[in-house]
């Protein structure tokens, strides 16, 4: 009689605890589940034509303010930026440089979807040092260097950027930046200023403002070298935290984790700086920092080792692939 009762009681508590897990679950019946999120298809980065977008541009030369390869090398783009469809705008500057050399210097702006409110901007620095005055290699100091990596490679990656937007349109804004006289910069001068002369010009004078004014940037400096690894840079993470972190992480569940190191990098005055102050938009900086060098790039940074030898494809492909796939999925509402 009496263990009756307790297999009753026993039943009975079972029973309650059943129906509190499933009134639990039950909730999930009466809030429908959110609609699957549809599969973002993202197209994919050719790391052969990214490739040979550095090739050309080094065949050009070295691509420094008031040269003849710079104008070439500057019509050329123009001219590919629009064979992919982007409306495409020079903005013209002149600035002076720190040895009081007036420069005639070129921002390249190419845009898709110019009418769209919501963009993201996508920036590199197309000209290339007039020097080679790395602490590390004393080789033909006076001499330009070719900029495969510095300058060549973010611009190869945003023109197969632009490629890609062409074969499969989004709705999105996307306003691709092409800084020139990023590295006319005092090496250990009193102030960084002096580099980065055209994003201060374009911060001063964006084309897009207002409603259109791109919800973040992202600039590639240097994403060409071979083994090369990008730290979060600090002043990116000042600035855009959320972004890097989001990027950081696509990037390593995409297989990218030795280029997307989960690590907090030293700061670089590049050009996002001056985008993230002046301007006002939260921009990062995907810039490779080398371990164990005097400099803290890599060991061919502003010597003339910076040639098509340094580029590894596999190096372009990872950071194109990942910036496509913020591209597509922040179109989609999926970043
Ligand atoms: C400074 O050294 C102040 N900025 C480095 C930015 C840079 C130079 N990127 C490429 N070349
Ligand atoms: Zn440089």
């Amino acid at each position: 009689m009496i263990m009756q009762r307790v297999s009753i009681v026993l039943g009975f508590s079972l029973l309650l605890l059943l129906n509190s897990c499933s009134s639990d679950g039950g909730s999930s019946e009466s809030i429908p589940p959110p609609p699957p999120k549809e599969k973002v298809s993202v197209p994919k980065f050719e790391r052969d034509s990214a490739l040979s977008y550095v090739a050309q541009q080094v065949a050009f030369g070295p691509r420094v303010p008031n040269t003849e390869a710079h104008r070439q090398a500057k019509a050329w783009l123009v001219k590919q930026f629009k064979s992919y469809g982007a409306k495409v705008t020079e903005q013209d500057f002149e600035v002076e440089a720190y040895t009081g050399d007036m420069l005639q210097a070129t921002n390249i702006i190419a845009q898709f979807n110019p009418g769209a409110q919501k963009r993201i901007l996508l920036a590199a620095h197309w000209d290339t040092r007039p020097f080679a005055d790395s602490p590390i290699n004393e080789e033909r100091r006076d001499d330009p260097i070719l900029g495969a990596d510095d300058g060549g490679s973010g611009v190869a990656v945003l023109l197969e950027i632009a490629r890609q937007l062409q074969g499969s349109p989004i709705e999105m804004g996307v306003d691709i930046v092409l800084f020139d006289a990023e590295d006319y910069g005092e090496s250990g001068g009193e102030t960084p200023d002096t580099y980065a002369l055209g994003a201060q010009y374009w911060s001063r004078n964006p084309h897009v403002s207002g409603a259109q004014k791109p919800k973040y940037g992202i600039l590639l400096d240097m994403v060409g070298a071979q083994g090369a690894r990008f730290p979060k840079e600090y002043f990116s993470m000042q600035y855009a935290p959320q972004v890097v972190n989001k990027v950081w992480k696509l990037g390593q569940n995409m297989g990218y984790g030795n280029y997307f190191v989960n690590e907090q990098g030293g700061a670089i005055t590049d050009d996002h700086y001056y985008v993230n102050t002046i301007a006002r938009i939260p921009m990062i900086d995907i810039i490779n920092r080398t371990k164990g060098t005097q400099t803290g790039f890599g060991e061919h940074w502003h010597t003339h080792n910076d040639d098509l030898d340094i580029i590894d494809k596999r190096t372009l492909r990872a950071v194109g692939q990942v910036v496509l796939a913020v591209i597509y999925r922040e179109a989609n509402g999926q970043f």
